[in-house]
Formats: structure tokens, sequence, C-alpha cells
């Protein structure tokens, strides 16, 4: 869209795009941000950078530097750029179904209960807040932030494999049956949880983001393109790659955060702000990303 981009990320990216500025550094380093806000105009900002739920729970010292302080220092130094510069900043803030808890909810609308039993869900929960705080306070100066979020299902990649997550399973046996591979699972197969595939999730980031006000104090949506159980995906993989081996050791440290993250979203905020919709069936859902 001829905007110039500036991408952080600790590694080096996989493929380069020429008009890319690519800085390979982590985002605990005030003093790059410091720079990047000094030597730039900046009007959008994506930040992805966490830990993910099972790495969190490992380590709680490393998620709240990164989860949770580094995100606060980017947020702020984002709203006083706007402040200074007379414009408000766009921020985009990927949090995730592990804000919800401790019961499993079905049908989860963003208002529902939501009590984090994890140091991820509770970094995520603290984000939202802290963002949501200061688009407030933006508000009543014309300049700033601009804070929106998306609270994210599992994401479903066909290329990326994830890892230090709870909801990785997925992907993660896709993944294997399709290169004939045994797979290990250490959810339950009963368990059911909301997914959503890489290009549904960026399109609804795009969309979000493109929109050119928000009039609603509540600042994150809820997307899921299908929700199903570990059976339902082992058959389905089953039928699809017939020598696919897949056996059970649950994991305590999995099955009881999968046990307190809702089971479905209900997405009719999204709906209504962007006219976020989805075909919702499984088999389709998965043929697409298995055939890509
Ligand atoms: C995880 O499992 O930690 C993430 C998430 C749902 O936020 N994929």
């Amino acid at each position: 869209q001829g905007k110039s981009i500036i991408a952080l990320d600790i590694n080096e990216p996989k493929d380069k795009i020429d008009s890319v500025h690519y800085i390979k550094d982590s985002i605990i380093n005030c003093e790059l941000i410091n720079s990047i806000f000094n030597d730039n105009y900046v009007k959008e900002i994506y930040h992805f950078a966490a830990l993910l739920s099972q790495t969190a729970s490992k380590n709680p010292k490393l998620a709240l530097e990164i989860n949770e302080d580094a995100s606060k220092y980017l947020i702020n130094n984002a709203y006083l750029h706007g402040i200074n510069n007379k414009h408000i900043v766009k921020f985009f803030f990927p949090s995730s179904i592990a804000v919800y808890g401790p019961r499993k909810l079905k049908n989860a609308s963003e208002q529902d209960i939501i009590k984090p039993t994890t140091i991820y869900g509770s970094n995520k929960l603290a984000i939202e807040q802290f963002g949501s705080k200061v688009h407030e306070k933006s508000k009543s100066k014309n300049y700033g932030l601009d804070f929106r979020s998306i609270r994210f299902p599992g994401v479903i990649s066909y290329d990326t494999l994830p890892s230090g997550g709870t909801t990785d399973y997925a992907p993660q046996m896709i993944n294997s049956a399709k290169n004939n591979l045994e797979f290990e699972c250490k959810l339950s197969s009963d368990t059911v949880l909301p997914f959503i595939g890489i290009n549904k999730a960026i399109l609804s980031m795009i969309d979000l983001m493109k929109l050119e006000k928000i009039n609603s104090k509540l600042r994150v949506f809820n997307v899921e393109e299908v929700s199903f159980s570990v059976k339902d995906l082992a058959n389905f993989l089953e039928k699809q790659f017939p020598n696919f081996k897949l056996s059970y050791k649950i994991s305590k440290d999995f099955q009881s955060v999968a046990d307190t993250w809702p089971s479905s979203l209900n997405c009719e905020k999204a709906n209504k702000f962007w006219n976020f919709s989805t075909e919702k069936n499984f088999e389709v859902f998965l043929e697409k990303i298995i055939n890509k």
C-alpha cells in the first residue's frame, strides 16, 4: 500500500521484502525503541512479540518482561509519539482466548467472565486493559493512541509450525499427518478449542485496522473460524492420511490450561464492526489448510 515498514524481530525473516527495513533485535531493547520513534513518523504499530502460554508458565519473569513491561513501554511511547506529533497512532495488539477462565465457556463473548488462570492470560489481560486506558486518555486530547485488539483462538498456518502454546497441538498434528510422522497428543481426545486459519487472522487484523473509528469503549474483538475437539481433528486426519499414527500422553500442564479456555467464541461484535464472517465448515476449513 506504499507505506514504509520497519520490522523488528529477534530472528532473521524467512523471506525479505525489498521495501521493508528489517531490524534484528529485541522488543526489550528500550534504547532501540526510543530511536525508532525519534527517527521516524510512526502511524501504525502491530505488536506481536510475546511468549506463548506454555513458555510463559515456565519463564514467568521473562513473560512479565516481554508480554507486559515491553508492551507497556511500547504503548506509552506510541502515545507520546502521537501527542508530540499531534496525531493518532493506531496500535494493534493480539490478545488471546487465554484471558478467559476459570470455567470453560461455550460461545464466549467479549464481556464474559475473564479471570485468567495462567501467567500468559494475565499478561494479555493486563495489556488489553492498559491499552484501553491509554486509548481513553487519548480520546479526550484528540491525539495519542488508538488501541485495537483481537482475542485470537489457536491460529493454524499452512507453512509455519508454532511452539510454546497450548493450541499448538492442532497445527503440529496436521503437520505430522501430512509428513507421515507419528504424533503424541498432550490433550485428551474430548478437548474442544476454537481456531482460525492464518489467512483469516491476517484479514481480520487488516479489516479492524482499516476502520476509521471504532465507537466503542470495548477495544477487543473475538474471532473464530471453527471449533473442534481433538478427536474431530484426529478422525479427519486419519481419513485423509490412513497411515497416520496418533497416541495420547496427557500432560497436566497442557490439559489444565485448555480446560479453562472457551470451546467456542461469539464473534457478533467483529461481525457488526467489520462484517467478520466465516464459512464455519470444519472439513472445508481443514481441506484448505492441508492442500496449501
Ligand atoms: C497459545 O496456545 O498459547 C496461543 C494462544 C491461544 O494464545 N496459541
